[in-house]
């Protein structure tokens, strides 16, 4: 383990280095999106052909094993381990002195998105693209929402961003559009990934009682560290390979699409989103980009189910049923899962279906139950 040191991207690597796949050779970023596919564990480019410094790191997620070096567990023990931890009180960010992330801040021309090493994730994509762990907050101090988004820049300091996958990003964006005034934003890239998972979980109502960022302190077993943006009036995680503010001005829109969705899809067509405006670029020396390529068998799929996955796995125990594993399986979007089971009673498993169908994102429209206890 890291000593001391708070947990990081730098030092979740450090501790898993034999299980990364590391790409020495420069690699053009046309090429990313089917190299991270086919490489179906995680995966280190450590040169970008154009993009000098800059590193691309992907696929933390993408099966129970990967997942369970990120909870520090073991593959069979993750959504116990996951339960137990999303079960606790929140825990408040504490501020930090000093943001690894401050070495390289880029502010007005300086900063400039089409020098980070965007790629296309599909063919038809319009443009390459970024992902990243969006931050907005309510108006007046309100409550901080943490989720994923995709960022499409459509200049050097200007992107869209797809407000589609987060009802909250949706609903705090309205609240400012409603005053006419312009939202402050910051997009975090390269946190330790137990981060993520908090970004990717989507339950209504939890707002009033918590952020995301103040539930991470629990998955890493220590407080999240945070300090100010540089322009805009937000906090960030202290340790992040980078963060990109800026501003979304009310009622601006432009088109974004096609592009891929988790469900498997391949969106068609475009849609109008909202567009940052971007005021600040700061990153690490030799920043690693963690991105997430969001086509079949990546991380998008396995990303968008493990939070959720958890809480039913909760729901069904406190239940009193006897769950031994459940799964959104990639290959069915976040729309079929399957739920192993020892099942006590006839019709129990019945019950247990209907409930993984029942009213939580994702929306199950497959469940399917394997009795018995299996290794996998
Ligand atoms: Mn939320």
């Amino acid at each position: 383990m890291s000593g001391g040191m708070p947990k990081d991207l730098r030092s979740f690597l450090d501790d898993n280095a034999e299980s990364i796949l590391r790409v020495p050779g420069t690699v053009a970023r046309e090429h990313l999106s089917a190299l991270i596919v086919q490489a179906a564990r995680p995966v280190m480019f450590e040169a970008i052909d154009g993009f000098p410094g800059w590193r691309v790191l992907d696929l933390l997620f993408v099966d129970r094993r990967a997942q369970a070096r990120v909870l520090d567990t073991e593959p069979d023990n993750v959504l116990a381990c996951l339960a137990t931890a999303l079960d606790k009180p929140p825990v408040p960010t504490r501020p930090a002195d000093a943001a690894p992330h401050r070495q390289n801040v880029l502010t007005g021309d300086e900063a400039d998105l089409l020098a980070l090493p965007c790629f296309r994730h599909g063919g038809k994509d319009p443009a390459p693209a970024l992902i990243a762990m969006n931050i907005c907050r309510e108006p007046d101090g309100g409550a901080v929402n943490l989720s994923f988004t995709r960022m499409t820049p459509i200049g050097p300091r200007r992107a869209t961003y797809l407000i589609g996958s987060s009802p909250h990003q949706r609903a705090i964006l309205a609240a400012w559009e409603a005053r006419g005034e312009a939202m402050p934003m910051a997009c975090v890239i390269g946190t330790h990934p137990a981060y993520e998972i908090m970004a990717s979980y989507s339950v209504p109502g939890h707002l009033a009682e918590f952020g995301e960022l103040e539930m991470v302190g629990n998955l890493i077993g220590e407080p999240v560290e945070t300090v100010p943006c540089q322009t805009v009036p937000l906090e960030v995680p202290a340790h992040a390979e980078a963060v990109i503010e800026g501003w979304v001005q009310p009622g601006v829109r432009h088109d974004d699409g096609p592009g891929p969705s988790q469900a498997l899809y391949y969106l068609p067509g475009a849609s109008p989103q909202p567009v940052m405006e971007v005021s600040a670029i700061a990153h690490r020396d030799r920043p690693i980009l963690r991105q997430h390529n969001t086509l079949m068998f990546s991380d998008h799929q396995p990303l968008i189910g493990l939070p959720h996955e958890a809480l039913l796995y909760t729901r069904l125990r406190a239940d009193g049923h006897d769950v031994r594993e459940l799964f959104y399986v990639p290959w069915g979007g976040t729309l079929a899962c399957v739920v192993q089971i020892v099942p006590k009673s006839d019709g129990e498993v019945r019950n247990v279906l209907m409930r993984t169908l029942g009213p939580r994102g994702p929306h199950p429209k497959q469940a399917v139950a394997r009795l018995g206890v299996i290794k996998i």
